[in-house]
Protein backbone atom coordinates (compact mmCIF):
# COMPACT_ATOMS: atom_id res chain seq x y z
CA UNK A 1 0.00 0.00 0.00
CA UNK A 2 1.33 2.82 -0.79
CA UNK A 3 0.78 6.26 1.59
CA UNK A 4 0.65 8.16 -1.08
CA UNK A 5 -2.99 6.98 -2.04
CA UNK A 6 -4.13 7.63 1.45
CA UNK A 7 -6.13 10.89 1.94
CA UNK A 8 -4.56 13.51 4.69
CA UNK A 9 -6.29 15.57 6.18
CA UNK A 10 -7.48 18.56 3.91
CA UNK A 11 -6.96 21.94 5.17
CA UNK A 12 -9.67 24.07 6.25
CA UNK A 13 -12.11 25.14 3.31
CA UNK A 14 -11.90 22.41 1.32
CA UNK A 15 -13.74 19.86 4.07
CA UNK A 16 -17.06 20.98 2.63
CA UNK A 17 -16.78 20.20 -0.98
CA UNK A 18 -15.28 16.66 -0.66
CA UNK A 19 -17.01 14.05 -1.05
CA UNK A 20 -16.37 11.15 1.34
CA UNK A 21 -13.43 9.25 0.09
CA UNK A 22 -14.19 5.55 -0.56
CA UNK A 23 -13.07 2.63 1.94
CA UNK A 24 -9.26 3.04 1.71
CA UNK A 25 -8.47 -1.00 1.11
CA UNK A 26 -5.94 -2.18 -1.72
CA UNK A 27 -7.43 -5.40 -3.13
CA UNK A 28 -5.44 -8.54 -2.72
CA UNK A 29 -4.02 -9.61 -5.89
CA UNK A 30 -7.02 -12.18 -7.22
CA UNK A 31 -5.56 -13.31 -10.35
CA UNK A 32 -8.33 -11.75 -12.16
CA UNK A 33 -8.20 -10.17 -15.76
CA UNK A 34 -8.56 -6.82 -16.28
CA UNK A 35 -12.11 -7.69 -17.77
CA UNK A 36 -13.55 -9.14 -14.94
CA UNK A 37 -12.17 -6.81 -12.74
CA UNK A 38 -14.05 -4.15 -14.29
CA UNK A 39 -16.93 -6.28 -14.38
CA UNK A 40 -16.53 -6.39 -11.06
CA UNK A 41 -16.56 -2.95 -10.58
CA UNK A 42 -19.52 -2.00 -12.48
CA UNK A 43 -21.63 -5.24 -10.25
CA UNK A 44 -23.36 -2.42 -9.06
CA UNK A 45 -24.47 -0.59 -12.33
CA UNK A 46 -24.82 -4.35 -14.31
CA UNK A 47 -27.16 -5.28 -10.97
CA UNK A 48 -29.07 -2.57 -11.60
CA UNK A 49 -29.72 -2.62 -15.18
CA UNK A 50 -28.76 -5.69 -16.38
CA UNK A 51 -31.48 -7.38 -13.99
CA UNK A 52 -34.06 -5.08 -14.96
CA UNK A 53 -33.16 -4.96 -18.59
CA UNK A 54 -33.26 -8.95 -18.40
CA UNK A 55 -36.48 -8.73 -16.94
CA UNK A 56 -37.74 -5.99 -19.89
CA UNK A 57 -36.04 -7.64 -22.99
CA UNK A 58 -37.54 -11.37 -21.86
CA UNK A 59 -39.06 -11.83 -24.72
CA UNK A 60 -42.88 -10.55 -26.68
CA UNK A 61 -43.82 -7.96 -28.80
CA UNK A 62 -42.05 -4.73 -28.92
CA UNK A 63 -44.52 -1.82 -27.95
CA UNK A 64 -44.92 1.69 -26.84
CA UNK A 65 -44.78 0.55 -23.27
CA UNK A 66 -41.92 -1.34 -23.33
CA UNK A 67 -39.89 2.28 -24.73
CA UNK A 68 -41.41 3.64 -21.75
CA UNK A 69 -40.09 0.92 -19.56
CA UNK A 70 -36.54 0.91 -21.19
CA UNK A 71 -36.48 4.75 -20.90
CA UNK A 72 -37.08 4.77 -17.06
CA UNK A 73 -34.63 2.01 -16.41
CA UNK A 74 -31.95 4.31 -18.33
CA UNK A 75 -32.83 7.43 -16.24
CA UNK A 76 -32.68 5.49 -13.23
CA UNK A 77 -28.81 4.20 -14.32
CA UNK A 78 -27.92 8.30 -14.34
CA UNK A 79 -27.97 7.69 -18.09
CA UNK A 80 -29.80 11.27 -18.24
CA UNK A 81 -32.21 13.22 -20.15
CA UNK A 82 -31.15 13.80 -23.06
CA UNK A 83 -28.84 10.69 -23.88
CA UNK A 84 -31.77 8.77 -22.89
CA UNK A 85 -34.22 10.06 -25.73
CA UNK A 86 -30.55 9.99 -27.86
CA UNK A 87 -30.12 6.47 -27.41
CA UNK A 88 -34.31 5.14 -27.63
CA UNK A 89 -34.30 7.26 -30.72
CA UNK A 90 -31.48 4.91 -32.06
CA UNK A 91 -32.93 2.13 -30.91
CA UNK A 92 -36.34 2.92 -32.50
CA UNK A 93 -34.79 3.35 -35.66
CA UNK A 94 -32.70 0.38 -35.59
CA UNK A 95 -36.35 -1.67 -34.85
CA UNK A 96 -37.33 -0.23 -37.53
CA UNK A 97 -34.52 -0.57 -39.90
CA UNK A 98 -34.23 -4.13 -39.42
CA UNK A 99 -37.79 -5.10 -38.62
CA UNK A 100 -37.22 -6.30 -35.40
CA UNK A 101 -40.48 -7.46 -33.34
CA UNK A 102 -39.17 -9.22 -30.07
CA UNK A 103 -37.80 -7.65 -27.08
CA UNK A 104 -34.89 -10.13 -26.84
CA UNK A 105 -33.75 -8.39 -29.75
CA UNK A 106 -33.66 -4.81 -28.02
CA UNK A 107 -30.83 -6.03 -26.18
CA UNK A 108 -28.37 -6.03 -29.46
CA UNK A 109 -30.42 -2.96 -30.48
CA UNK A 110 -29.69 -0.79 -27.46
CA UNK A 111 -25.75 -2.47 -27.27
CA UNK A 112 -25.24 -1.33 -30.73
CA UNK A 113 -26.59 2.00 -29.57
CA UNK A 114 -24.49 2.59 -27.06
CA UNK A 115 -21.56 1.70 -29.42
CA UNK A 116 -22.26 4.11 -31.44
CA UNK A 117 -22.09 6.13 -28.87
CA UNK A 118 -19.23 5.25 -27.05
CA UNK A 119 -16.81 3.93 -29.49
CA UNK A 120 -16.00 7.57 -30.67
CA UNK A 121 -14.49 8.44 -27.04
CA UNK A 122 -12.10 5.52 -27.47
CA UNK A 123 -9.26 7.07 -28.37
CA UNK A 124 -5.88 6.14 -26.52
CA UNK A 125 -3.57 8.94 -25.74
CA UNK A 126 -1.27 9.55 -27.68
CA UNK A 127 2.26 10.99 -26.36
CA UNK A 128 5.17 10.37 -28.67
CA UNK A 129 3.76 13.66 -30.82
CA UNK A 130 6.17 15.55 -28.12
CA UNK A 131 9.36 15.46 -25.83
CA UNK A 132 8.72 16.74 -23.00
CA UNK A 133 5.04 15.38 -23.55
CA UNK A 134 2.78 17.53 -20.66
CA UNK A 135 0.17 16.27 -19.07
CA UNK A 136 -2.12 18.90 -16.78
CA UNK A 137 -4.52 17.26 -14.48
CA UNK A 138 -8.06 19.30 -13.34
CA UNK A 139 -11.00 18.34 -11.21
CA UNK A 140 -12.86 19.13 -8.25
CA UNK A 141 -11.94 18.25 -4.92
CA UNK A 142 -11.10 14.34 -4.29
CA UNK A 143 -12.32 13.79 -7.85
CA UNK A 144 -8.99 11.07 -7.41
CA UNK A 145 -6.41 13.83 -9.37
CA UNK A 146 -3.75 12.42 -7.17
CA UNK A 147 -4.05 8.87 -7.03
CA UNK A 148 -4.37 9.11 -11.23
CA UNK A 149 -1.47 10.70 -11.20
CA UNK A 150 0.58 7.80 -9.07
CA UNK A 151 -1.11 5.28 -11.68
CA UNK A 152 -0.13 7.17 -14.69
CA UNK A 153 3.62 7.25 -13.64
CA UNK A 154 3.73 3.76 -12.86
CA UNK A 155 1.87 3.14 -16.32
CA UNK A 156 3.90 4.94 -18.38
CA UNK A 157 7.35 3.96 -16.34
CA UNK A 158 6.12 0.44 -17.04
CA UNK A 159 6.29 1.45 -21.48
CA UNK A 160 10.14 2.53 -20.38
CA UNK A 161 9.41 5.95 -20.17
CA UNK A 162 10.59 8.69 -18.01
CA UNK A 163 8.63 10.07 -15.91
CA UNK A 164 8.29 13.91 -13.64
CA UNK A 165 5.71 15.19 -11.72
CA UNK A 166 5.45 18.80 -11.12
CA UNK A 167 3.41 19.09 -7.58
CA UNK A 168 0.76 22.16 -8.83
CA UNK A 169 -1.34 21.39 -5.97
CA UNK A 170 0.32 24.24 -3.91
CA UNK A 171 -2.73 24.19 -1.93
CA UNK A 172 -2.67 21.76 0.64
CA UNK A 173 1.08 21.24 1.52
CA UNK A 174 0.29 17.93 2.65
CA UNK A 175 -0.58 16.48 -0.98
CA UNK A 176 3.19 18.26 -1.92
CA UNK A 177 4.47 15.57 0.95
CA UNK A 178 2.70 12.79 -0.55
CA UNK A 179 4.03 13.28 -4.11
CA UNK A 180 7.20 13.58 -2.86
CA UNK A 181 7.33 10.19 -0.75
CA UNK A 182 6.02 8.32 -3.68
CA UNK A 183 8.72 9.87 -6.05
CA UNK A 184 11.17 8.60 -3.99
CA UNK A 185 10.29 5.06 -3.89
CA UNK A 186 9.43 4.57 -7.51
CA UNK A 187 12.45 6.76 -8.70
CA UNK A 188 9.94 9.34 -9.85
CA UNK A 189 11.53 13.50 -9.50
CA UNK A 190 9.03 15.33 -8.25
CA UNK A 191 9.35 19.03 -8.49
CA UNK A 192 7.30 20.67 -5.76
CA UNK A 193 7.84 24.01 -4.14
CA UNK A 194 7.01 25.75 -0.79
CA UNK A 195 6.34 29.30 -2.66
CA UNK A 196 2.13 28.41 -3.11
CA UNK A 197 2.23 29.47 -6.75
CA UNK A 198 1.49 26.98 -8.85
CA UNK A 199 2.17 28.37 -11.77
CA UNK A 200 5.78 28.87 -10.68
CA UNK A 201 6.07 24.96 -10.27
CA UNK A 202 4.80 24.29 -13.45
CA UNK A 203 7.64 26.78 -15.08
CA UNK A 204 10.07 25.15 -12.96
CA UNK A 205 9.35 21.55 -13.68
CA UNK A 206 8.42 21.96 -17.38
CA UNK A 207 12.41 23.37 -17.17
CA UNK A 208 13.79 20.24 -15.72
CA UNK A 209 11.99 17.83 -17.98
CA UNK A 210 13.07 20.05 -20.76
CA UNK A 211 16.92 19.89 -18.82
CA UNK A 212 16.64 16.32 -17.98
CA UNK A 213 15.23 14.64 -21.38
CA UNK A 214 12.20 13.42 -19.29
CA UNK A 215 9.43 11.71 -21.74
CA UNK A 216 6.13 13.03 -19.96
CA UNK A 217 5.16 15.81 -17.29
CA UNK A 218 2.64 14.81 -14.72
CA UNK A 219 0.82 18.53 -13.32
CA UNK A 220 -1.37 17.85 -10.38
CA UNK A 221 -3.27 20.53 -9.81
CA UNK A 222 -5.67 21.63 -6.63
CA UNK A 223 -9.08 20.76 -6.44
CA UNK A 224 -11.51 23.25 -7.29
CA UNK A 225 -15.48 23.45 -7.69
CA UNK A 226 -16.83 24.62 -10.96
CA UNK A 227 -18.66 27.35 -9.00
CA UNK A 228 -15.73 28.32 -7.69
CA UNK A 229 -14.96 30.97 -10.33
CA UNK A 230 -11.84 32.77 -8.97
CA UNK A 231 -10.18 29.03 -8.77
CA UNK A 232 -11.59 28.42 -12.12
CA UNK A 233 -9.71 31.74 -13.68
CA UNK A 234 -6.62 30.95 -11.69
CA UNK A 235 -6.15 26.96 -13.51
CA UNK A 236 -6.32 28.88 -16.59
CA UNK A 237 -3.63 30.94 -15.70
CA UNK A 238 -1.49 28.11 -14.88
CA UNK A 239 -2.21 26.87 -18.07
CA UNK A 240 -1.15 29.88 -19.89
CA UNK A 241 1.95 30.09 -18.19
CA UNK A 242 2.92 26.21 -18.93
CA UNK A 243 2.40 27.71 -22.34
CA UNK A 244 4.50 30.49 -21.78
CA UNK A 245 7.24 27.72 -20.55
CA UNK A 246 7.01 25.57 -23.34
CA UNK A 247 5.03 26.82 -26.07
CA UNK A 248 2.24 24.50 -26.99
CA UNK A 249 2.27 22.96 -23.66
CA UNK A 250 0.22 21.57 -22.13
CA UNK A 251 -0.12 18.85 -24.43
CA UNK A 252 -3.15 17.01 -22.83
CA UNK A 253 -5.76 18.75 -20.14
CA UNK A 254 -7.03 15.44 -18.28
CA UNK A 255 -10.41 16.23 -16.42
CA UNK A 256 -10.62 13.61 -13.34
CA UNK A 257 -14.62 12.88 -13.03
CA UNK A 258 -16.01 10.82 -9.86
CA UNK A 259 -18.15 8.52 -11.16
CA UNK A 260 -20.18 8.48 -8.30
CA UNK A 261 -21.20 11.85 -8.54
CA UNK A 262 -23.75 10.96 -11.45
CA UNK A 263 -25.27 13.63 -13.96
CA UNK A 264 -23.37 16.97 -12.05
CA UNK A 265 -20.34 15.41 -14.07
CA UNK A 266 -21.83 16.68 -16.92
CA UNK A 267 -21.65 19.84 -15.83
CA UNK A 268 -18.34 19.46 -14.19
CA UNK A 269 -17.26 18.76 -17.76
CA UNK A 270 -18.95 21.62 -20.14
CA UNK A 271 -17.64 24.03 -17.26
CA UNK A 272 -13.75 23.06 -16.83
CA UNK A 273 -13.73 22.17 -20.94
CA UNK A 274 -14.62 26.09 -21.42
CA UNK A 275 -12.40 27.67 -18.83
CA UNK A 276 -9.43 24.80 -19.85
CA UNK A 277 -10.19 23.36 -23.11
CA UNK A 278 -10.72 19.50 -21.65
CA UNK A 279 -8.50 17.42 -24.10
CA UNK A 280 -9.36 14.14 -22.64
CA UNK A 281 -11.49 12.79 -19.75
CA UNK A 282 -10.58 10.27 -16.47
CA UNK A 283 -13.56 8.74 -14.80
CA UNK A 284 -12.43 7.35 -11.88
CA UNK A 285 -14.03 5.28 -8.98
CA UNK A 286 -16.08 2.90 -10.67
CA UNK A 287 -15.59 0.14 -8.30
CA UNK A 288 -18.76 0.22 -6.35
CA UNK A 289 -20.80 2.79 -8.32
CA UNK A 290 -24.23 1.71 -9.78
CA UNK A 291 -23.87 5.19 -11.90
CA UNK A 292 -22.02 3.68 -14.89
CA UNK A 293 -24.39 4.83 -17.05
CA UNK A 294 -22.97 8.80 -16.81
CA UNK A 295 -20.53 7.88 -19.32
CA UNK A 296 -23.71 7.91 -21.92
CA UNK A 297 -24.83 11.03 -20.69
CA UNK A 298 -21.10 13.06 -21.03
CA UNK A 299 -20.37 11.00 -24.19
CA UNK A 300 -23.77 12.99 -25.82
CA UNK A 301 -23.64 16.36 -23.95
CA UNK A 302 -19.40 16.73 -24.56
CA UNK A 303 -18.01 13.77 -26.68
CA UNK A 304 -14.20 14.34 -25.26
CA UNK A 305 -12.09 11.25 -25.62
CA UNK A 306 -12.43 9.44 -22.47
CA UNK A 307 -8.36 8.33 -21.74
CA UNK A 308 -8.41 6.23 -18.41
CA UNK A 309 -11.09 4.55 -16.33
CA UNK A 310 -9.73 3.88 -12.51
CA UNK A 311 -12.01 0.91 -11.19
CA UNK A 312 -9.60 1.46 -7.41
CA UNK A 313 -7.01 2.69 -5.26
CA UNK A 314 -4.09 0.61 -6.08
CA UNK A 315 -1.48 1.82 -8.39
CA UNK A 316 -2.40 -0.93 -11.24
CA UNK A 317 -6.42 0.04 -10.81
CA UNK A 318 -6.18 2.52 -14.15
CA UNK A 319 -6.65 1.33 -17.98
CA UNK A 320 -6.71 2.99 -21.28
CA UNK A 321 -11.31 3.01 -22.11
CA UNK A 322 -12.28 0.57 -24.07
CA UNK A 323 -16.07 0.80 -25.50
CA UNK A 324 -16.83 -2.55 -25.93
CA UNK A 325 -14.96 -4.04 -22.96
CA UNK A 326 -17.15 -1.12 -20.48
CA UNK A 327 -20.72 -1.74 -22.50
CA UNK A 328 -19.96 -5.46 -21.52
CA UNK A 329 -19.31 -4.64 -18.09
CA UNK A 330 -22.14 -3.06 -17.88
CA UNK A 331 -24.69 -4.52 -19.63
CA UNK A 332 -23.97 -8.65 -19.89
N1 LIG B 1 -12.43 3.22 -4.88
C1 LIG B 1 -11.67 4.08 -5.54
N2 LIG B 1 -11.12 5.09 -4.88
C2 LIG B 1 -10.36 5.97 -5.57
C3 LIG B 1 -10.13 5.86 -6.97
N3 LIG B 1 -9.34 6.88 -7.34
C4 LIG B 1 -9.11 7.60 -6.23
N4 LIG B 1 -9.70 7.08 -5.16
C5 LIG B 1 -9.71 7.57 -3.75
O1 LIG B 1 -10.36 8.83 -3.72
C6 LIG B 1 -9.79 9.66 -2.70
C7 LIG B 1 -9.37 10.99 -3.29
O2 LIG B 1 -8.31 10.77 -4.21
P1 LIG B 1 -7.23 11.87 -4.56
O3 LIG B 1 -6.39 11.30 -5.63
O4 LIG B 1 -6.54 12.38 -3.35
O5 LIG B 1 -8.16 13.00 -5.15
P2 LIG B 1 -7.74 14.47 -5.61
O6 LIG B 1 -8.60 14.81 -6.77
O7 LIG B 1 -6.28 14.57 -5.79
O8 LIG B 1 -8.20 15.31 -4.32
P3 LIG B 1 -7.81 16.84 -3.94
O9 LIG B 1 -6.40 17.02 -4.27
O10 LIG B 1 -8.13 16.93 -2.50
O11 LIG B 1 -8.73 17.68 -4.76
C8 LIG B 1 -8.63 8.85 -2.12
O12 LIG B 1 -9.06 8.22 -0.95
C9 LIG B 1 -8.34 7.82 -3.21
O13 LIG B 1 -7.75 6.65 -2.70
C10 LIG B 1 -10.76 4.75 -7.67
O14 LIG B 1 -10.65 4.56 -8.88
N5 LIG B 1 -11.50 3.90 -6.90
MG1 LIG C 1 -4.91 15.89 -5.07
Amino acid sequence: MFNFFKKDKPEAGAEENKPKPAEAAVAPETGKSWAERLKLGLAKTRNQLGSQLAGLFGGGKIDAEIYEELESILLTADVGISATEFLLDDIKNRVKRQSLDDTAQLKTALKEALSDLLSPLQQPLDTSTHKPFIIMLAGVNGAGKTTTIGKLAKHFQSQGKSVLIAAGDTFRAAAREQLQVWGERNNVHVVAQSSGDPAAVMFDAINSALAKNIDIVLADTAGRLPTQLHLMEEIAKVKRVMDKALPGAPHEVLLVLDSNTGQNAVNQVRIFDDALGVTGLVLSKLDGTAKGGVIAAIAQARPIPIRYIGIGEAIDDLRPFNAAEFIDAMID
